[in-house]
């Protein structure tokens, strides 16, 4: 007989899956299902996805992590995602459109969080079903403070994850299931295998988020566009970015960065005011036309004309900085990361 191993928020952990799906004895006529957040936080995404692309008898809910991804809202761990998931990360997030926001059948439902108790699922707003911000709001709106969980009601088992409720599963009159076991940040990954309604465990490799994130701390500040910001706007990023609990090496590396094109200034203003008396001298009335064909010509001919603030040379950007400097064939610091 077929078996059904429905599987908490794996979160790109994809060695603790494989685990669970050898723990759980699943074979390849097994259906398996996953309540979604498939992807962020986790060391192998990639492998995760393309488990249940390509195998078939799997099905993936859509979980908030997916749907940040679908709408483009990338906060940390999706930006790490992202350069995980790397050149195949657009046809990954299409495919993760085409995901459902829940499942039922005969025996049980599966949604990734929340549904209103008594109504039936395609007719529960999909932020609900998701577990988003909105749909949170929702739920409080209905249930206030206590899960939505708590006014089920009906024989039918329902099963989700979403919200980490420890290292065992949450287990309710044998009907409600939350398997959300935070494998992720080293707990464990618990799944649901049917029709038996046995849970199946196995315990985490590592707490992986918290190498991911600082492991990618590197290549997702790299993708910031620090030389096209203003040195304000760098500044304040930088302080936004800073994390009590994230290793602030790289943040002060982009620090570092900014104070040392500041601090060249003083050497490219010299430069500059000798690049235009030189030209002054050798070309008297002609300055305008010398200088032009000079690489700092614009710079020149603002200076000369009192149109440069001495502080900033008119370079409001790392950019800009970085221009004025290579044209007066001074070399700076490309790259803050
Ligand atoms: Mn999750």
């Amino acid at each position: 007989m077929q078996s059904t191993l429905i599987i908490g928020d794996i979160h790109g952990c994809h060695a603790e899956l494989l685990d669970l799906l050898d723990r759980a004895g699943i074979g390849d006529d097994d259906l398996v299902v996953s309540v979604g957040d498939l992807v962020d936080r986790g060391p192998d995404p990639t492998a995760v996805v393309e488990l249940f692309r390509s195998r078939p008898n799997s099905l993936a809910l859509c979980g908030n992590h997916e749907r940040k991804h679908i709408r483009g809202v990338l906060s940390y761990s999706q930006q790490v995602a992202k350069l995980q998931l790397g050149a195949d990360y657009e046809d990954h997030v299409r495919w993760m459109a085409t995901l459902p926001y829940h499942w039922e059948r005969d025996d049980v439902r599966v949604v990734h969080w929340g549904l209103y108790p008594g109504v039936p699922l395609d007719e529960v707003p999909e932020d609900v079903r998701a577990g988003t911000t909105s749909g949170d709001a929702r739920l409080r709106e209905r249930y206030g403070d206590r899960p939505w969980y708590e006014f089920y009601t009906d024989d039918k088992p329902v099963v989700f994850g979403h919200s980490v409720v420890g290292p065992e599963p949450l287990v309710l009159r044998d009907r409600i299931f939350g398997l959300d076991t935070g494998v992720c940040h080293g707990m464990r990954l618990t799944g649901l295998l049917l029709p038996q309604f046995k849970i199946v465990s196995v315990p985490a490799r590592a707490d992986h988020w918290e190498r991911v994130r600082s492991e990618w701390q590197a290549p997702v500040l790299r993708t910031l566009p620090w030389q096209t910001m203003t040195f304000e706007q760098v500044e304040k990023k930088v302080r936004s970015l800073r994390d009590p609990e994230l290793d602030g090496a790289v943040l002060d590396r982009v620090q570092g960065w900014v104070t040392s094109l500041r601090g060249a200034l003083p050497q490219l203003r010299e430069r500059l005011d000798a690049e235009v008396a030189r030209i002054g001298e050798a070309a008297g009335e002609e300055f305008g036309r010398a200088a032009a064909a000079h690489p700092a010509g614009s710079w020149l001919l603002r200076r000369r004309a009192g149109k440069l603030s001495p502080e900033h040379l008119g370079c409001s950007s790392p950019q800009q900085l970085l221009a004025l400097a290579s044209a007066l064939g001074v070399t700076l610091p490309a790259d803050p990361v």
